[in-house]
């Protein structure tokens, strides 16, 4: 390797920091979007007892992997083409129980003020031919740095636990034969597909019933439940205290004593 000049190892310097503010920019969107996504799962969680995902994650590519796709996709090394055109380098899987909470959780993402949807490609009502199913969604989100507002674009994939687990089997085997994978296999693929996707309609109808008996129970029961609450750190003498005063609630033990 020739030694550089000086005039090149700045350059080279000052093209490390703006890379480095590129991928430090999805990075923060992606923080961005962990953090709105864990508020919901914790917010179910605590509040209904259940949420409606299952499981999160994320993934950044690296610079090597956007250089292989720009120059594989023919688009220009320059970062505010990159931006433009490769549009995974942040990316977000969701994984929830059922179909309807999928549509559940991309509705209560994309209604946040400062998410701007850009695409939703929705493969679990038109599954791609192999069978693979989950529903895309393009969103940018802006990044308040020191001396910017960037909107920066992630990639979020939300999908039953049943369909990540054909996925992730899928693109194992895909990866393994470098796409040239055998016909009978795609076959046996397809199957397995078939037998998530009915797996997960079954599994929607039995969800379905025990919400009907929940709710069911719920409007004999219209008190508010002291025993939920006592996951916070609050004692019960707060919460008396707060059931006694005048916009406050009636606990079940209170309209006993009444
Ligand atoms: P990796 O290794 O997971 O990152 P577009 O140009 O937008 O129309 P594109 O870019 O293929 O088409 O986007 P699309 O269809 O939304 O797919 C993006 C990602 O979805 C893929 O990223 C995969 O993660 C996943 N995906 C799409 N189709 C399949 C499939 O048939 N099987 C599996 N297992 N995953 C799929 P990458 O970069 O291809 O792969």
């Amino acid at each position: 390797m020739t030694d550089l000049g000086v005039d090149e190892r700045i350059v080279l310097r000052e093209l490390k920091t703006e890379l480095t503010r590129f991928m430090m920019s999805y990075k923060f969107a992606t923080d961005e979007m962990m953090t709105k996504i864990n508020i919901l799962k914790e917010e179910f969680s605590s509040i209904h007892a259940y949420s409606p995902i299952e499981h999160v994650s994320s993934r950044l590519k690296s610079p090597e992997g956007i250089l292989k796709k720009a120059l594989r996709s023919g688009c220009p090394l320059a970062l505010d083409e990159i931006r433009d055109h490769i549009q995974d380098i942040a990316g977000i899987r969701i994984t929830c129980s059922f179909i309807s909470d999928t549509y559940r959780v991309c509705d209560m993402l994309t209604s946040q003020q400062d998410v701007t949807v850009l695409k939703v490609k929705d493969y679990i009502a038109s599954p791609k031919p192999n069978g693979y199913k989950s529903l895309h969604l393009l969103v940018a989100v802006p990044v308040f740095m020191s001396d910017r507002v960037q909107p920066v674009t992630v990639e979020i994939q939300i999908r039953t636990i049943a369909m990540d687990f054909w996925a992730s089997l899928e693109h194992k085997i895909y990866y393994k034969y470098s796409g040239g994978v055998p016909a009978a296999l795609l076959a046996d693929l397809k199957q397995a597909a078939d037998v998530a996707s009915r797996l997960d309609v079954k599994m929607e109808r039995l969800h379905e019933q025990v919400v009907a008996l929940g709710n069911d129970r719920d409007a004999v029961d219209d008190h508010v439940n002291l025993d939920l609450l006592s996951q916070l750190p609050m004692s019960r003498e707060v919460l008396e205290a707060f059931s006694r005063g005048p916009h406050g609630v009636r606990t079940r033990q209170a309209s006993k004593g009444a």
